[in-house]
């Protein structure tokens, strides 16, 4: 297996396993990532966590197998473009641990998903134009959503390494964590979140892709939708309890 998983108390962890390789992206890791992402639809989980084995998160596409593969860009992008939707179609928090490097489509993976947690040693780059591509898996739809149309453009031309600090500045990275208490650090939040309110955080997600193309109408409607969906939960009636109670909350997704 390319992908091992391991469920500990509502928190699904994904690990791209191909330490050996930098977690370069096979067709075997993109058809494994999207059968556990598809399965991650099980209420019982209550966030994602993505994260690479050894010492970077990804370098993208195995530039190995490319030299040996008989299909299309276009074809072959379809696995891709499964995976970047399933990321963002799972109502619930997908979180992405970066521990070094994040190349290409290493890159766009991360970018596909909630929130990036980086080592302080992490560093990103676009890396499609050096060998003559175009970005993709999300990356031009997420980028220039993040951090502005130019910043994007420049990134994905010159496609220069960027460390953690300034994907923290430009709005891409979301905490940075120390390298050497990093996994520890990454698996204590990402435990406290699933100990949250993730069934509104889960919404929450599902507005926030919809205000990408919607009007103020659009949205104040939609909002009222979720809200309604928000406010007949458990988690809403137990917030409130805890507030009368003057005790924290005890949210079970619910
Ligand atoms: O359908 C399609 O195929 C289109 C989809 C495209 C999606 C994409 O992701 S295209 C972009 C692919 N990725 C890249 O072009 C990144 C290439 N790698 C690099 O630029 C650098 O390796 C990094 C900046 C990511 C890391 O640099 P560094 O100095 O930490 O490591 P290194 O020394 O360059 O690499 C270490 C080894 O990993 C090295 O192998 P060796 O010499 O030790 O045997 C290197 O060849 C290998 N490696 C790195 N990236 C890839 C790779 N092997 C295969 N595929 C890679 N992407």
């Amino acid at each position: 297996m390319v992908i091992t998983q391991h469920q500990e108390a509502g928190l699904l962890t994904l690990t791209l396993n191909r330490p050996e390789a930098l977690n370069a992206i096979t067709t075997e890791l993109l058809v494994e990532l999207a059968h556990a992402l598809e399965k991650a639809q099980d209420p019982a989980i209550r966030v994602v966590l993505l994260v690479g084995a050894g010492r970077a998160f990804s370098v993208g596409q195995d530039l190995k197998e490319v030299q040996v593969r008989t299909e299309s860009f276009k074809d072959h992008l379809r696995h891709y473009n499964r995976v970047i939707k399933l990321l963002q179609q799972l109502e619930k928090p997908v979180l992405v641990a970066i521990n070094g490097a994040a190349a290409g489509a290493g890159f766009s993976l991360t970018l596909a998903c909630d929130l990036r947690l980086a080592s302080e040693n992490a560093f990103f780059t676009p890396a499609f134009s050096r060998i003559g591509l175009v970005p993709d898996s999300g990356m031009s739809y997420f980028l220039p959503r993040m951090i502005g149309w130019n910043k994007a453009f420049d990134l994905m031309t010159f496609s220069p390494r960027i460390t953690a600090e300034e994907a923290f500045e430009l709005g891409i990275v979301d905490r940075i964590f120390p390298a050497e208490s990093f996994q520890n650090d990454v698996r204590v939040f990402a435990q406290q979140m699933a100990q949250g309110p993730t069934l509104a955080i889960g919404l929450t997600k599902q507005l926030l892709r919809r205000s990408a193309s919607a009007t103020l109408e659009e949205m104040l409607d939609y909002e009222a939708e979720m809200q309604d969906r928000a406010g007949q939960s458990q988690d809403h009636h137990e917030g409130i309890q805890a507030f009368l109670e003057k005790r924290p909350s005890r949210f079970t997704g619910n």
